[in-house]
């Protein structure tokens, strides 16, 4: 049933048995591996893409989540950039002491920035880890899951939020309307709710069906995101098209009828009722590209066993244990990963049991080939091991197709 709407939800893909995509496994984990099927469907009501089977949330974000938003320099420009754009605008012309509350904040990539511009604000964060590090960068933390009743516990200590924002998050949550309810409680009358997630036309354009897992319950259109912002009494005034993460939307939602759209909102809009984005059919050609891209990355990674070739993989992202798992690939495959995160290393990736090394492995000795699962990252990855390349080393890449760097 729709997480929006309660309407049918048609399925059309099933990746099978995939184990929760950021639990990496120490020597104690392996008897007890939690499963669940990763499968994904459209409710063509009211056009959200989303999982057909959802994981309880304190199994994915606990006090151990491994994910570190500040891992990567070219996120942490993103999101110092979006902390200076929101003082130059939502935050600005709103009184002596502006607000702002950020869901999912984790170690504080964004509100660092606005934390040390004196600028009152809260990051909502359900993971202990991740929390902390936020606090010993100066951001203040609620370590707790944005919902409904949260909402209205700060909306009663600290008063209403001028901007509430959220990047990566919101399609991690299935109870997306405890989420609205929660921001039309907190959000002061002309407020408004800001939030950028992967986009469903960037995941069909380039086949990034690794974007689909445990965490990423939804998969947002500009359509989709109107008709549940409808639901609660928003809409969405602008969108814009993001280049992080292989392709993101930004939303801004405010109440309805306080702001007049942007142009950007009905051509996006139009785009996607165009190509038929809010039916089961736009995805039968991406069935036959995830199974194709399969065919040729387990074909060549093969060969390359039997030609007695090395290769590891670089990024123990949450995205590659889909590909891991979908495609069958293990150590005999991918001898390890290498990841800098301290919390991922000497661990087993989840599923596939690949090792996952620190990033200095890769030089000890360089191998044939490394397969780049955190592609997202590629020019900086790529930047940061140019002595790889020169070395004669060289890059597996899957996105949008398999191909050889
Ligand atoms: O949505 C989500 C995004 C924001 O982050 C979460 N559900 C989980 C996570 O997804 P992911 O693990 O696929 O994200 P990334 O950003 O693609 O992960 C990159 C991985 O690669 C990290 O483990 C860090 C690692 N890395 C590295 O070892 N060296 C990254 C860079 C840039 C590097 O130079
Ligand atoms: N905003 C960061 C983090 C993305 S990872 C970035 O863009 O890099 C997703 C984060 O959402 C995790 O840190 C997870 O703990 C958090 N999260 C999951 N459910 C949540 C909820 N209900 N409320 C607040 N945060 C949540
Ligand atoms: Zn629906």
């Amino acid at each position: 049933m729709c997480r929006v709407c309660g309407g049918t939800v048609h399925q059309f893909f099933d990746f099978g048995r995939q184990p929760l995509s950021d639990m990496f496994l120490g020597p104690g984990d392996l008897e007890h591996e939690f499963f669940f099927r990763l499968a994904v469907g459209i409710c063509e009501s009211c056009t959200m893409t989303q999982l057909m089977d959802e994981v309880a949330r304190d199994r994915m974000f606990h006090d151990a989540y491994p994910y570190h938003s500040s891992g990567s320099v070219h996120m942490r420009r993103h999101f110092e950039q979006t902390a200076n754009r929101f003082l130059d605008t939502h935050l600005s012309g709103r009184g002596p002491d502006p607000f702002i509350v950020e869901i999912g904040c984790n170690d504080g990539v964004m509100l660092r920035t606005l934390g040390k511009a004196g600028v009152r604000h809260l990051g909502v964060e359900p993971s202990g880890g991740v929390a902390d590090l936020a606090r010993a960068n100066g951001v203040r933390v609620r370590t707790d899951f944005f919902e409904e009743p949260t909402a209205a516990d700060i909306v009663a200590e600290e008063g209403t939020a001028d901007l509430i924002y959220a990047a990566n998050t919101i399609c991690h949550i299935p109870y997306i309307g405890s989420i609205f309810r929660g921001v039309d409680a907190l959000l002061a009358p002309d407020g408004a709710f800001v939030f950028e997630d992967p986009y469903l036309g960037d995941i069909l354009d380039r086949t990034t069906f690794d974007q689909i897992y445990d965490e990423h319950f939804f998969f947002f259109t500009v359509r989709s995101v109107q008709a549940v912002a409808a639901r609660h009494g928003f809409e969405v005034v602008d969108v814009e098209r993001l280049p992080v993460h292989g392709g993101e939307v930004r939303y801004t939602i405010t109440r309805r009828g306080t702001r007049t759209p942007t142009a950007a909102v009905a051509e996006l809009a139009d785009l996607e009722r165009a190509r038929g984005l809010g039916t089961r059919e736009a995805f039968d050609p991406f069935a036959a590209d995830i199974e194709r891209i399969r065919h040729e990355l387990v074909t060549l990674l093969r060969g390359l066993a039997a030609e007695g070739k090395r290769v590891v993989g670089y990024g123990a992202t949450a995205k590659s244990a889909t590909v891991t798992n979908y495609c069958g690939i293990g150590p005999e495959l991918i001898s390890f990963v290498c990841d800098a995160t301290p919390a991922k290393h000497g661990k087993l990736m989840p599923g596939s049991h690949i090792p996952v090394r620190p990033g200095e492995a890769l030089a000890d000795p360089y191998p044939d080939y490394a397969v780049l699962f955190a592609w997202n990252h590629a020019e900086e990855i790529m930047a940061k091991e140019r002595a790889f390349h020169e070395a004669g080393g060289r890059w597996i890449l899957y996105v949008p197709e398999v191909h050889i760097v």
